[in-house]
This record gives structure tokens, sequence and C-alpha cells, in this order.
């Protein structure tokens, strides 16, 4: 059970949609009709990938930025997390290839077609301020909650960083932040990964990471639900928890087809 008696509600993976984001947030009340803060003093969490297979990634991170300062004002809070679009974004905005600079690197190109294979828009990117591309770079890759462990990907890759949450949130800050291109390809490689919680020791899996970072369940996105269980996008309804319930999945599936889940924890 959460020890803060406030409202806390979880949704992920906008992937470029800010419509469809505030629409599903004032669905529940969290936001009125012009997609201002309305959720007094509830906590929203964003689990990640603003970015990316949809129109308007900038729309979804100025959105985010904007109710982080306007839920402060009602005692309210919304904290967002790094989604490997996110990593994408930073890394191509680095590494990616200049527009009239000439032949790009091996290194500019392997983040150029990984970018349009991804759903990357070119709109977006130059769209990137320095204060989005801070906000960016300041997210944190896990957030522990009370009783929740908040993670974008459903992958033990974080571990690479290390073995508790400060020193994990730590080295993907310093991967992001580095220049060096080797560790912001990795960062972008290692949270694309997932499935960690599935098949018949992904209960164990999950157990062993929670008593690593503390929790006593994970709450992640990334992994659409339709991919998890076979159900179709158009068709899922609602979060699945698997591995023994130690594992809930809020990824609908938007650019699938899916629905933007806002779930209440
Ligand atoms: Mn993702």
């Amino acid at each position: 059970m959460s020890l803060d008696e406030r409202r806390r509600v979880v949704v992920s993976d906008p992937h470029g949609h800010p419509d469809e984001f505030a629409a599903a947030l004032r669905s529940t009340g969290l936001v009125d009709d012009n997609a201002d803060w309305a959720g007094d003093d509830a906590r929203l969490f964003v689990l990640g990938d603003f970015l990316d297979r949809g129109p308007d990634g900038i729309g979804v991170i100025d959105l985010v930025m904007r109710l982080e300062q306007q839920a402060g004002g009602s005692g309210g809070e919304v904290k967002a997390l790094l989604g490997n679009h996110e990593a994408l974004t930073l890394g191509m905005h680095e590494f990616g290839p200049r527009p009239g600079g000439g032949r790009p690197s091996r290194a500019a190109e392997i983040f150029d077609s990984s970018w349009r294979r991804n759903g990357g828009l070119a709109s977006d990117q130059e769209r990137l301020t320095a204060v989005h591309l801070e906000w960016l770079r300041s997210l944190p890759a896990i957030i522990p909650d009370d009783d929740v462990l908040f993670l974008h990907s459903d992958t033990l890759e974080y571990l690479s960083w290390g073995a508790t949450v400060d020193e994990i949130n730590t080295g993907v800050r310093a991967a992001l932040t580095s220049g060096d291109v080797e560790q912001a390809w990795l960062c972008w490689q290692r949270l694309t990964d997932r499935y960690a919680f599935m098949g018949p020791d992904g209960a164990a899996v999950a157990r062993d990471l929670l008593a690593t970072l503390g929790g006593s369940r994970i709450v992640h996105g990334h992994s659409i639900i339709g991919d998890l269980t076979g159900v179709p996008p158009p068709d899922v309804k609602e979060p699945w928890s698997y591995a023994e319930d130690l594992v809930l999945a809020i990824d609908g599936g938007l650019y699938a087809g899916g629905p933007l889940l806002v779930v209440e924890l």
C-alpha cells in the first residue's frame, strides 16, 4: 500500500500524441478542457516515450513540463521517467548527421538509421530547445514510490549502471551528458531491451529485481500489452498484471491502435 494518501495515477508512452494524452488525462479529471492541471493534490507519473511514432512529441513534452509546474500549485505532483525514445532523441540530437555538415560519421549514420526506423520525426528534432534538452537529460530512469518501482522498460539492463536506484539514475544521467557516442548508444540499446518478466522465470526475475532495488511491485510501459498477451491493441481495455502479480504492464499501445491507459494505483 502507498504511504502517501494522495491519489496516484500512472500513464505511459504517449508517443507524440498530445491531444490523445490530454484527453486521457481529462477523462480522469486530472486536466481541464484547456489541458491545464485540475487534479488538485493528485500525483501523476508518466513513464516515458513522449516522442516518436506520433506527430508531435514536443507537444507532449511541453504539456508534461507545464503540468509539472501547475500541479505543484495545488499540492499535486507530476513525475516523468526517461524512456528509450528520449535516449534516442538525445543521441540523434548530439551525434546524428548535421544538415549541410558533409559526409556523416559512421556513428552519426547508425543513430540516424535507428532513429528513422523507430519513428523519429525531423520536426521534433528541429523544435528541441535548450530547455527541452536540459529537461530530458535530467529525467530519472527509475522512480521508486513507496511500494511501487516505476520503470519505463521491462528489462534488467538498468542493473548495468549500478545496484541501487541512485547509482542507476546517476549512471544513466552521466551517460546522456558524457559527450561519448558509445555511452549514448548503449543507453538507447539497453533501454530498448524487453520481456525480462515474461516466461516461467518471470516472477523470480521480478522478485530479484525488487529485492535489489526496493518495492513490492514493478509498474512499466514500453512493451505494449498487445504484444505481451496476444490481445489485439484495439481490444485492450485495462493494464495487465503478470509474473504472479509482481508486475503491471500499462502501455495499451496507442501508436498501434490501442488505448492510452490512465491507471489508478
Ligand atoms: Mn519504450
